[in-house]
């Protein structure tokens, strides 16, 4: 006997929040932020403590996310900005050598990303505070060099400060990026000297900027100057995190929180759990076959929950080079990486790079407008908001529901939700249209997990199936929105 989940589904799914998701139906009440309960509370200051944090798990023992991986994972698109004297040397990677000087930004203007991001549709800036070449955007106390020395706001700027400020003002949050890999301080290889001054470095960053979001830590690990290798001390470092920002999520290959996708092209696995061992990929860095696969894919199996971020540039590089202001992704390459990642159970970490002035290129303005344009034109009426449905369990790993949509209605995109609250536990599904006929398959896959969106060619359908053909643990109520998608 089938359960008619339709009123459950509209109270769990259709309740008006008081935010919204950025594109797509308004947000299920257990995705909408609220105060944390004294139980979460206690539970955020215990794991403050302690690094890596201890992770909850479901009552069946499966892995399920901290309220603080929820939000970001719910918050779809996060904002990288990659800028320091590579802007102005017209490099990637650059050796450590720069001449502060270099650094000469001619208007600055931080607020102007903030609000490119917001209306864009972003909840999240990152920016590089420290690259590889050891430049640091903000007067640290720890080298001379940095915008300390730079003649940009008469060495009394701190662009660290200049973002923060923005993104307070803009509502979004704040990240930052401080490269490990240091090519210009002379300790860099000396392990214990250097691992101080990078936390030292960490705690100014964490300590003076009130609250961050989110820490990236990359697993770049060059040769030092004295051609020994510098070993990080990594539980040191998220123990900082832990000690001074106890909410914010940590990324690397290995976490805690957070752990890259993979690739730097934009593409989540098409399977994509967000539970992963930890054992494979045991520190950021790590390299090999299983390393790869456990960041693209995950582990049904995995003991952590640590959801993938896909990071990629707006350009081919990483930072503003004016070769490449004809080869920026147009709106519609970004609504596919979007579907690739924010689609697959993954967030977007879009680079945009600033220029020399110190200020987003019109060029990629306009993309990232067109792209929320688009993205709002795509997610404009979810035409199964108010379709009955039923859900009802077929086996313990498997179920099946059905949506009427009433009438024969056009679609070619389902955005289909587990309720990760509970852990992901789907493992293959199918998507079956029919107008009176037969059923006519529209799409399959592994995952869905938070979010998976599956396109495919306009059909003419009434009723909607979707088939939960395996699962690691008995599925609950998936929820499915369907769009026409021009
Ligand atoms: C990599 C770095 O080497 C690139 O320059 C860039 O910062 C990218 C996001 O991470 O590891």
């Amino acid at each position: 006997m089938g359960t008619d989940v339709s009123s459950l589904v509209g109270s769990l799914f259709s309740a008006r929040s008081s935010r919204l998701a950025p594109f797509g139906p308004p947000l299920p009440p257990y995705l909408t932020p609220g105060m944390p309960s004294r139980r979460t509370f206690l539970a955020a200051l215990t794991s403050a403590l302690v690094a890596p944090r201890p992770f909850a798990s479901s009552v069946s023992g499966r892995p399920r996310p901290s309220p603080a991986q929820l939000e970001w994972q719910r918050d779809e698109l996060a904002m990288f900005l990659h800028f320091g004297v590579n802007t102005f040397s017209d490099r990637e990677w650059g050796d450590g050598r720069e001449d502060p000087a270099i650094f000469s930004p001619s208007q600055l203007d931080a607020r102007q990303w903030a609000r490119t991001a917001r209306e864009a549709g972003f909840r999240t800036l990152i920016l590089t505070a420290k690259h590889h070449d050891g430049f640091c955007l903000w007067p640290t106390a720890t080298t001379d060099h940095s915008v300390a020395r730079s003649a940009w706001r008469e060495g009394k700027g701190d662009v660290v400060r200049e973002l923060v400020d923005a993104c307070r003002a803009e509502g979004l949050k704040a990240g930052l990026y401080l490269s490990p890999w240091d090519r210009h301080e002379p300790s860099y290889g000396d392990s214990p000297r250097y691992n101080d001054l990078y936390c030292a470095q960490l705690t100014e960053l964490l300590t003076r900027y009130g609250v961050i979001q989110e820490v990236w830590f990359d697993g770049a690990n060059g040769e030092g100057p004295n051609g020994r290798r510098q070993t990080y001390d990594w539980p040191r470092v998220w123990g900082i995190v832990r000690q001074h920002q106890p909410r914010a999520v940590i990324f690397s290959d290995a976490g805690p929180d957070i752990r890259w996708i993979g690739n730097e092209r934009g593409v989540a696995g098409e399977t994509n759990w967000s539970t992963v061992d930890p054992g494979v990929v045991p520190y950021p860095g790590a390299t090999g076959d299983a390393v790869l696969r456990m960041l693209q894919q995950g582990d049904p199996r995995g003991s952590a929950w640590r959801p993938g971020e896909t990071d990629v540039s707006i350009r081919p590089g990483w930072f503003y080079h004016p070769a490449e202001d004809a080869r920026v992704k147009s709106g519609e390459e970004l609504v596919e990486l979007y579907l690739t990642s924010v689609g697959r159970n993954s967030k977007l970490l879009l680079n945009v790079p600033p220029t020399r002035e110190g200020r987003f290129y019109d060029g990629d303005v306009a993309a990232l407008l067109s792209m929320r344009q688009r993205l709002a034109t795509l997610f404009a009426e979810d035409l199964a908001s108010h379709a009955p449905a039923k859900w009802r369990a077929t086996g313990t790993r498997s179920a099946i529901l059905d949506v009427d949509l009433g009438r024969a209605t056009t679609v070619s995109l389902a955005d289909l939700r587990e309720d990760v609250t509970h852990g992901q536990v789907v493992a293959r599904y199918s998507l079956a249209g029919s107008n009176g006929g037969p059923w006519q398959l529209l799409a399959r896959g592994t995952t869905i997990g938070f979010r998976k969106l599956d396109r495919f060619p306009p059909t003419d359908v009434r009723r909607v199936r979707l088939s939960i053909e395996d699962a690691v643990d008995t599925p609950r109520p998936v929820r499915l929105a369907v769009y026409a998608a021009p």
